[in-house]
């Protein structure tokens, strides 16, 4: 049985850490830290194969806590981003391109404003977190970020092809780990492979993940499901079963990074500041706005968004910064390690706490753990209603899923 890492008794007043709230090591688990408690046992190679494309969500099943109400106004002095100014962009490359290929019609297709990977996001200074639903998305507190390029899209399994046959890259997930890398893991989570959602066929309590996550050999980003299961036919999907250290590697090739969660949830937020964000992913007059879960989670998908697992990138109309999926789809890892609150205080340019300190908050054998915003095709009203730009959750290293993606950033000029 794992013990919690202990938490010196306040990490306030550190030097490293000042600002950051104290909290209680108790926080929502993840799939590793399910996995290590209650060592589920391996399932079959090919026995999801056969099972709809991934899975879940997770974690903590926390419902969203409705005693909190605060001011959604933006602080005096406080200049949101230009949201007009982006959309005119917009709306001039879309002009331009379509002239290009003398045809109209692309104006009706939002896939036409795909046609370039980045999106240029001003910078600015906004209210980050949210103190409506989960409380480790808060404080909200006031942030200042400058000018980056952050991926349209989600990367997909084509794009992230291009970088293995370029690179010989081999994953986390492919590869497997040396004892030595991962002291403390039990011995077949050193074996390659990954978590993969395996949807129960009748409904159970959501209080245990265990009931639909699985360990399977042989998971990786090109056999999503396990051995058996491929990507032929989803290129266009985003890439999963990909560890933080995967992303970092895609995106040094790339030459990009991976965005800071400020950054990312300026991005993501498309110029709506408010708090509490939309909570609902159907518009009744736009329709369906971000690939989420339908039903009973986690034994029923009504999938009326059109979507079981996995949508291909740029299924939904973008938000206003023309970026798509920010919201939905799968969950997309940022830079910062986790801890479950922000710190107290206002910041420019905010990277996260130190490694150091993320550590306190998770077990000795898994280390300290990685921010994941967004939610993910997973998320349903009735459990991780997480389809928010403050949403987050922690990840573990080296391990991926088939519900976890990422973009890229690139700095502006
Ligand atoms: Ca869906
Ligand atoms: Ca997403």
């Amino acid at each position: 049985m794992l013990r919690p890492a202990s938490v010196p008794g306040g990490f306030a007043g550190s030097p490293t850490s000042a600002g950051w709230p104290e909290k209680s090591p108790e926080e929502p688990d993840t799939l590793f830290s399910f996995f290590m408690r209650s060592r589920v046992p391996l399932i079959a190679a090919g026995i999801l194969s056969r099972a709809a494309p991934a899975l879940a969500q997770p974690l903590d099943g926390s419902p969203a806590d409705p005693r909190h109400t605060y001011s959604t106004a933006m602080p005096d002095g406080i200049a949101a981003p230009d949201v007009a100014q982006t959309r005119l962009g917009s709306l001039r490359f879309l002009v331009t391109a379509c002239l290009r290929t003398a045809t109209l019609a692309c104006l009706l297709l939002p896939a036409a404003a795909a046609a370039s990977d980045m999106v240029l996001i001003e910078g600015g200074t906004y209210r980050m977190g949210s103190e409506t639903y989960y409380r480790e998305e808060g404080p909200m507190r006031e942030v200042t970020v400058g000018p980056f390029l952050i991926g349209r899209t989600e990367v997909t399994n084509a794009r992230f092809r291009e970088f293995v046959e370029a690179t010989g890259y081999v994953t986390t997930a492919e590869r497997g780990f040396e004892a030595a890398e991962r002291p403390g893991w039990p011995p077949e989570l050193l074996e390659p492979g990954s978590m993969v959602f395996a949807q129960p066929k009748e409904h159970v309590h959501v209080n245990n993940p265990n009931q639909w996550w699985r360990w399977v050999p042989g998971a990786s980003w090109r056999a999503p499901e396990g051995p058996g299961s491929t990507i032929r036919g989803r290129d266009d999907h985003p890439v999963v079963q990909v560890s933080p250290e995967d992303a970092e590697a895609f995106a040094a090739w790339a030459g990009g990074r991976l965005p800071t969660e400020a950054e990312w949830e300026m991005a993501a937020r498309g110029g709506v500041f408010d708090d509490p964000f939309w909570d609902e992913p159907f518009d009744p007059v736009t329709g369906w706005r971000a690939n989420t879960w339908q039903g009973q989670f986690p034994a029923t998908d009504l999938a009326d968004d059109g979507h079981h697992g996995t949508a291909p990138v740029a299924s939904f109309p973008p938000n206003d910064y023309g970026l798509y999926d920010m919201l939905g789809n799968v969950w997309e890892y940022v830079a910062d390690w986790w801890v479950p609150a922000h710190p107290d205080r206002a910041e420019t340019d905010p990277d996260g706490p130190p490694e150091t300190l993320a550590a306190r908050f998770s077990h000795p054998e898994i280390g300290a753990r990685r921010v994941i915003k967004g939610g993910s095709w997973l998320c349903a009203p009735s459990y991780c209603l997480r389809y928010r730009p403050a949403a987050r959750q922690p990840a573990e290293r080296g391990l991926g899923s088939n519900h976890i993606g990422f973009r890229i950033v690139k700095d502006a000029g």
